[in-house]
């Protein structure tokens, strides 16, 4: 029996687990103490080992036949194939005909190739990723309020120490469940506030005194965080001298909050106002300048995913710094990033406007210096793309052809059934996964890759701190890395740039790029992780981790936080009388994503086996549906099918639909694209609806 240290496939947690190959070559995975999950692990993570062996795992390239089935190829017609067609769709509509949809699923070596490839092999500006879905909107608020996007700028361990925590739109308990013995220090002070329309599993975690549960509306958040900031200027608890030697803008935002009283809060959020003095009482109370142990606040994708989710995250900025919480001791502002590589997925240039080591690709000097990193002329590297939901509009027109690399768009991206449509018209769609999805179905050559236990390569976790994602087995034979894959693609399309094919020495390139970047890698190597003693970014050459962030400067030239005053928004598809309710979406448990690979473990589809609509017993009633029932979810966009769920959790005015599913339950065959002006994330959590038995 061979044993490897590493972590689970999923999510931003990257829980910390054992791989253990047996003599008969079975992968079994057991927990492993890290301090993120505390040697806990939750059934996607117990269950991750299954995917490796999946009966229907790809294993060779496939070509889609004149009779529109994939056929299996061989590499070396699956490459000629694909840059004849990129050839021939660039020649005839220039070199943005071909755009390339990355994903925080890949390892940091893998996300910054493929932004090299795009830019260089490719020559396109148009490159985004699913992590456009996903975080955006906190990146975006950080960057413009703390002056750097780290999704927590302190170790997780923080939150334990902490005395009050505010979680914004987050179910961690279902999307982190090891995350939740770090809450158990505010849940025995009284100070966890949760805030969702829902009583989900962490709702229930305020249950019995350890905290409350405000319950808005939803995509009201903005205007409850108006709220509790004017309570804490109204009872004195702002943090002056913080205030007034960390920050600027304090003015401005004093001023706007003055229009937003508890009572009017009330009125459009749902919250009563007694609920809006004791929340803000509570973080008031841990926080440092009153002497308490200290505060949090954390915002997940339930305020977010919304079209003002950049003004939201300004807002609870703006909070924190009104107590004075960023850089303070267990304390401070964070989101939760949500994919494995969600963080350094957003760090290494598959952003639209970004270069390696979090530049701008606008920006003279950060090309210069990127330029000479890839050998290249500055000009060479196009200019700036679109986002995710932009680039995923212009397929079929602007764009002709398509890479995917680890994402699921047609079950994942907002309204569905347009993207479906458009998906179709494309020339060539060139998929890269190990396992056929909803999006393979759409491909015309799918490329077979290797699994997470199957290479080597990094992740940069939700705390900014950057992980060894180790090899425990080889991949089955025909598959291919999708660094091999992209260094060979590159040459086939006459690049003269250099694409590694082994991930240490990707990595030392990537390091060497992200030198004196935001996020610089340049101290770090593969085999400098190999200690886990824990490096969390920026690490510069000769430099050390950096752990706690803006605990003496933010991220701006002038060291401040530069508070910005947002005023609340509503929900762009918002209700009318045909469309009197709001569908909410989100996640389960024991699925993940668009459920390409826990759709296919049995232990997790008998424990979720099918989408539903989560509805309360009072507007059940209005509509006669019954526990069971089939019942639809229109919107203008289109309707979802789904058996109903009642639940006294959900408010009366909402229903809730994961969006795990393909088929008549997919949720995003309802939901809105409309994106934030800043982030460009789309509205997943809140459209208005008709619903009704079917
Ligand atoms: N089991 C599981 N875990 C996962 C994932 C998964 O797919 N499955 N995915 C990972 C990824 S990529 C991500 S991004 C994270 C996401 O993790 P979370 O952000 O925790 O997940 P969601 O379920 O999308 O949304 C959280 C909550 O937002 C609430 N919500 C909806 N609308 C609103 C609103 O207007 N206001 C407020 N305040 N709340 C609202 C929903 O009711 C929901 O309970 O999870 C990661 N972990
Ligand atoms: N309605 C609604 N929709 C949502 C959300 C929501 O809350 N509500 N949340 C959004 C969010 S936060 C996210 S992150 C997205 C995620 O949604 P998707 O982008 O669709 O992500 P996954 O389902 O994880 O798809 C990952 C695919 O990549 C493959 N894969 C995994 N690792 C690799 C790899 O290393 N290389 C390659 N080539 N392939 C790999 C997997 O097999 C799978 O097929 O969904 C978004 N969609
Ligand atoms: S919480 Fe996330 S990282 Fe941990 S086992 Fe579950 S899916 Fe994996
Ligand atoms: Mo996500």
């Amino acid at each position: 029996m061979s044993r490897t240290d590493t972590h689970c496939p999923y999510c931003a947690l990257q829980c910390g687990m054992h791989l253990d190959v047996t003599e008969t070559g079975d992968v079994e995975v057991s927990p492993r103490d890290f301090p993120t999950n505390m040697g806990g692990l939750c059934q996607k993570g117990w269950t991750s080992a299954r995917v490796l062996t999946l009966p229907d795992r790809i294993t060779t390239p496939l070509i889609r036949s004149e009779s529109g089935e994939l056929e299996p190829a061989t590499w070396d017609e699956a490459m000629c194939f694909i840059a004849e067609k990129v050839r021939s769709i660039q020649g005839k509509h220039g070199r943005d005909a071909v755009g390339v949809f990355g994903s925080g699923a890949l390892t940091n070596e893998k996300a910054y190739q493929l932004g090299k490839f795009a830019r260089l092999a490719l020559g396109t500006r148009f490159i985004d990723y699913n992590g456009r879905f996903c975080m955006s909107s906190a990146a975006a608020g950080a960057n413009r309020t703390l002056g750097l996007d780290r999704g927590l700028p302190f170790p997780l361990s923080d939150v334990g120490e902490a005395d009050a925590l505010l979680l914004l739109g987050s179910n961690v308990a279902d999307t982190m469940p090891p995350l939740v013995q770090h809450l158990g220090g505010v849940r025995d002070a009284g100070g966890l506030v949760v805030v969702d329309p829902r009583h989900s599993a962490t709702a229930a975690l305020t249950d019995n005194g350890a905290g409350i549960h405000l319950q808005p509306l939803p995509g009201s958040d903005l205007a409850l965080l108006l709220g509790l900031v004017h309570i804490v200027i109204a009872q004195g608890w702002s943090d002056q001298e913080y205030l007034e030697t960390r920050t600027s803008g304090w003015e401005e935002v004093r001023r706007s909050v003055t229009l937003w009283w508890p009572a009017r809060v009330a009125a459009r959020t749902g919250v009563p106002e007694e609920l809006l003095y004791a929340a803000a009482e509570v973080l008031a109370k841990a926080s440092p300048s009153q002497r308490g142990k200290g505060t949090v606040i954390l915002t997940g994708r339930g305020v977010e995913q919304h079209t003002d989710g950049t003004d939201t995250v300004t807002a609870a900025i703006n909070l924190a710094l009104a107590l004075g919480l960023p850089g303070r001791p267990h304390s401070g502002y964070g989101c939760l990033t949500g994919q494995g590589n969600g963080q350094g997925g957003r760090e290494h240039g598959q952003k639209a406007d970004q270069l390696p080591g979090y530049r701008s690709i606008e920006d003279p000097a950060s090309r210069d210096q990127v330029a000479a990193v890839w050998g290249v002329d500055p000009a060479a590297i196009p200019g700036k793309g679109v986002p995710a939901v932009e680039l995923l509009g212009k397929l079929g027109t602007e764009i002709r052809g398509l890479f995917v690399h680890g994402a699921n768009p047609v079950v994942s991206a907002p309204d569905v059934g347009t993207l479906q449509q458009r998906m179709r018209s494309l020339d060539l769609v060139v998929v890269c996964d190990f396992l056929p999805s909803e999006t393979t179905s759409y491909a015309h050559v799918v490329l077979p890759v290797a699994q997470w236990a199957e290479e080597e390569g990094t992740m940069t976790n939700l705390e900014g701190r950057i992980l060894r994602r180790r090899k425990a087995i080889d991949p089955p034979p025909g598959v291919r890395s999708e660094l091999e894959i992209l260094a060979e693609l590159a040459d086939r399309l006459n690049s003269k740039a250099r694409f590694g094919t082994e991930p240490a020495d990707v990595f030392d390139e990537l390091a060497h790029a992200s030198a004196g970047g935001k996020a610089d890698y340049s101290g770090l190597s593969h085999a400098r992780l190999d200690d886990e003693s824990g490096y969390y970014w920026p690490v510069p050459a000769g430099g050390a981790s950096t752990p706690r962030i803006f605990t003496k400067r933010f991220g701006h030239d002038d060291g401040l936080a530069h508070m910005v005053a947002v005023r609340p928004g509503t929900p762009e598809d918002d209700l009318r009388p045909e469309a009197p309710v709001y569908l909410v979406t989100g996640r389960v448990l024991t699925q993940y994503q668009s459920g390409a690979q826990t759709r296919r473990v049995s232990e997790l589809t008998k424990a979720a086996p099918e989408s539903f609509v989560e509805l309360h017993p009072t507007l059940a009633q209005r509509y006669q549906i019954e526990e069971g029932d089939m019942m639809s979810v229109e919107s203008v966009r289109g309707r979802i099918v789904a058996f109903a769920r009642i639940s006294r959790g959900i408010r009366p005015d909402t229903v809730f639909v994961p969006f795990h599913w393909a088929g008549e339950g997919s949720a995003n065959l309802a939901t809105n694209d409309a994106t934030d002006p800043i982030s460009g994330m789309p509205e997943f959590k809140v459209c208005a609806v008709q619903i009704g038995k079917v």
